[in-house]
């Protein structure tokens, strides 16, 4: 048999094994999505009555992760990686045993899962030695504090196409700099695994694109600086009515002197600006709001879910934009931009 052939039938068998791999890998990660609340009928290992799967990079996760410290609900915590801490961890078959879904948080109460994070919010609240800590008992003031969690929540799959209907949708594109950022220290190939398994391949497409532009050259790519400035103009627009309703409320919380689950919410939005450097630009300019981040923030339970769950590379990533705008460059302008 001649070389070439040899070399032929070699690469044959490989493209033949790989495709194989693929398949068989593509069946076993397959994902679905799991209602929200507890799942008797799933048993998962545990070794504490409460454990919780997170995230520290994670909004949803930052967000029980805080509820559950003012709920005083002790739990084991089992820290998965997404691709922006690592790697698709979520997509590995041991955490797909814990949920089908693919997705952080999920709180494990005597080996049930619960799924989504407003249900294990209500979940935790009920099994808590206070189940009232966060939730007002008058129907009037948890109407309004539904509203405030409304104007904080992500929604749907693209949420950068509604970004007049919540602060949350404004987040993904004002993190646009913080995951160029981060990606720089994540392996491509890690990424590529994203685009064979994960069931959104826009994410990790954007993921590889941020990492060949680099941070540097991020700001002047004209997809970024349109859903960059819209997202602040927008933001703008909603921590002006944050606060106006402090204002409106009296404070010292959202609804008033109570703090509820719309400031557990808003916590998490103020800590991702901070953590994506937008504090100057965003949060600074309004004392109100800067007042009622301060006042968060000196909480144990803002300590323990957000301080004390500081990622490396998310810290490595601000330390970066920061350099970078001192640099004043493109990304400096862009932060800088009239909104
Ligand atoms: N609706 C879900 C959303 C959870 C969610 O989107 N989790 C993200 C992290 S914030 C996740 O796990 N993403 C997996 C990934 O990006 O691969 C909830 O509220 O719990």
């Amino acid at each position: 048999m001649s070389g070439a052939v040899v070399t032929g039938v070699a690469a044959l068998g490989a493209t033949a094994c790989a495709v194989a791999w693929y398949r068989r890998e593509l069946g076993l990660r397959r994902t679905h999505a799991m209602a929200g609340g507890l799942h008797a009928d799933r048993t998962v290992p545990h070794r504490a009555a409460f454990e919780l799967y997170h995230n520290d990079f994670s909004l949803c996760s930052k967000k029980i992760r805080m509820c559950l410290a003012e709920l005083g609900i002790e739990h084991a915590s089992h820290h998965v990686d997404l691709i922006e801490t690592g790697s698709y961890e979520t997509l590995s078959r041991h955490f797909l045993a814990v949920n089908p879904a693919a997705l952080v948080p999920v709180l494990v109460h005597d080996g049930h899962p619960v799924y989504e994070s407003h249900d294990i919010l209500l979940y935790a609240a009920r099994h808590s030695a206070t189940p009232d800590a966060l939730v007002p008992s008058d129907e009037p003031t948890r109407t309004l504090m539904q509203q405030w969690i409304d104007r904080s929540s992500l929604t749907g799959d693209d949420p950068t196409q509604a970004l007049a209907a919540s602060a949350g949708n404004c987040v993904p594109g004002l993190t646009v700099p913080l995951f160029a950022a981060m990606i720089r220290d994540i392996p491509t190939h890690r990424i590529v695994e994203g685009l064979l398994f994960h069931r959104l391949k826009q994410r990790p497409v954007v993921f590889l694109v941020l990492k060949a532009a680099g941070l540097a050259r991020v700001a002047s790519l004209p997809p970024v600086r349109k859903t960059v400035v819209a997202s602040r103009r927008q933001m703008s627009l909603h921590l002006d009515a944050l606060a106006a309703q402090l204002e409106a409320s009296g404070g010292p919380w959202i609804t008033g002197a109570q703090l509820t689950l719309a400031d557990v919410s808003w916590a998490v939005i103020l800590e991702r600006l901070r953590e994506a450097d937008w504090v100057a630009e965003l949060v600074a300019p309004r004392p109100a709001v800067s007042a009622y981040w301060k006042r968060l923030r000196a909480r144990p339970s803002y300590v323990a879910a957000m301080d004390e769950h500081r990622h490396p590379l998310v810290r490595r990533g601000t330390e970066r934009i920061v350099a970078e705008k001192a640099r004043r460059g493109s990304l400096a302008e862009l932060y800088a931009a009239e909104r």
